[in-house]
């Protein structure tokens, strides 16, 4: 199933009248006020998140799975959805691939494969949260952290493996994310594993070519419940700022306590130049994995405002390497994906619709309502418009999810791959 830049292009061409009134109005509308629409357009069409390669099929609870028909396979069906999100959005040119479950038979093969659908493979993702079916030694109680040193090593060998895998793809970035904690009091000495892993990541961070970043996850919870190693942003800030200059902290939203201030901590990093991974879905509860946007809206504006302005600001912060995190346990992945990365746009040009020097005059004042005032007015503008002139520009579709319906893609998944197909991973 490959989609041709003409059926899109037709698609566009029945709704373009409605899609040009709406933004010849919104676009008079922010030049009035002297945004320049232009460049806001041209951010929106540079922006690219990637994808990873386990939330392409249905995911599941610990409660059961919903299988979904036409799912990928292997990794060569995986890249093929992430072609169709791509040319519907032109914003998906990117995978992450998660090692073991997807390590390439035929490199070249795989790597043509991607280019042809203009997608780049972005940061790599170890895998020590599960035991391989090969591996010597068990992660039961922990992997880098492990208080036994040659359960360790295989962790850090796992690692090293990974970037070796990255490196044969184009990669420039390792993603770590470890589950390794503690179910119980006293079943753990915190200082000790918190030592181990400092000591395996700096073994890990001294493996990587001296081009490739190191990405470090934290998580308050889950899946062990007392306590978890790398449980805040601080201790991966720490253990990052202890790996050296190319290590940095990733933040994913769903790794919060509830009602946890994110778009400050995103400050925080920021500032010091240490944000280097980002993972997006949304949540009400813990690591819920939903539709970036889709519980939350407003926080993931705020949190685009920190962003936007971190990356004005804090030149020695990098250009975070963008990801959705999220697990489709009921809607099509594939649809609940464009869902995801419409939301993200939306955050995104929002964020850019505030008028920062406004916004620092009045903080001066001291005028709080109009501080207020200046990011509401700007998260209650319905960009839409501009996400599609952006699209437009770049020969996607007006709207990636009608089109997507519209063209049967599921359908035609279903047909060429059959309705019991099922993807490796989570
Ligand atoms: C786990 O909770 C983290 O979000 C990871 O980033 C990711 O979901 C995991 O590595 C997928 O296997
Ligand atoms: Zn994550
Ligand atoms: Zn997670
Ligand atoms: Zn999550």
């Amino acid at each position: 199933m490959k989609l041709s830049v003409n059926q899109i292009q037709e698609y566009n061409n029945e709704n373009i009248q409605t899609h040009q009134k709406e933004f010849d109005f919104l676009a008079e509308k922010l030049i009035k006020k002297g945004i320049d629409v232009a460049g806001i357009i041209e951010k929106l069409e540079n922006f690219n998140v990637a994808i990873p390669s386990w939330a392409l099929g249905a995911g599941g609870t610990r409660f059961g799975r919903f299988s979904y028909g036409g799912e990928p396979a292997t990794l060569e069906d995986k890249i093929d959805d992430i072609g169709i999100l791509n040319i519907l959005t032109k914003s998906a040119g990117a995978i992450s691939l998660h090692i073991p479950w997807d390590i390439p038979n035929d490199y070249n093969a795989i790597k043509e494969k991607a280019s042809d659908h203009n997608i780049i493979f972005d940061s790599v993702n170890s895998n020590t949260f599960q035991d391989q079916l090969h591996s010597k030694h068990s992660y039961k109680f922990g992997s880098l952290c492990n208080i036994h040193k040659e359960i360790r090593e295989q962790a850090i060998q796992h690692n090293f493996e990974v970037i070796n895998i990255g490196e044969k793809l184009g990669s420039k970035s390792l993603t770590v994310w470890l589950s390794d904690g503690s179910n119980f009091p006293g079943q753990n000495n915190f200082q000790t594993v918190l030592n181990n892993t400092a000591e395996s990541l700096k073994k890990i961070y001294r493996h990587m070519p001296n081009s490739w970043k190191l990405y470090i996850e934290y998580k308050p919870y889950e899946p062990n419940f007392y306590s978890t190693v790398i449980q805040d942003w601080g201790t991966s800030f720490m253990l990052a700022q202890e790996c050296g200059e190319r290590a940095y902290t990733l933040v994913d939203l769903g790794h919060h306590l509830p009602n946890t201030n994110i778009e400050q901590i995103v400050a925080t990093l920021m500032n010091k130049g240490k944000l280097g991974g980002f993972h997006f879905n949304d949540s009400k509860y813990g690591d819920d994995d939903l539709t970036v946007g889709s519980v939350k809206p407003y926080a993931l504006f705020l949190i685009f405002n920190e962003l936007v302005y971190g990356m004005n600001t804090n030149k020695n912060n990098p250009v975070p390497a963008w990801m959705i995190d999220a697990s489709h346990n009921i809607k099509d992945p594939l649809e609940d994906l464009l869902q995801s990365l419409e939301a993200i746009l939306i955050a995104y040009a929002q964020a850019l619709l505030i008028d920062q020097k406004q916004l620092e005059k009045n903080q001066y004042k001291n005028d709080v309502a109009i501080c207020q005032e200046i990011l509401q007015d700007a998260f209650r503008t319905d960009v839409r418009p501009l996400i599609r002139q952006a699209r437009l520009n770049t020969n996607g579709a007006l709207n990636p999810l009608e089109a997507f319906k519209i063209f049967k893609i599921r359908d035609y998944l279903i047909k060429e791959r059959g309705l019991k197909s099922k993807a490796s991973g989570l």
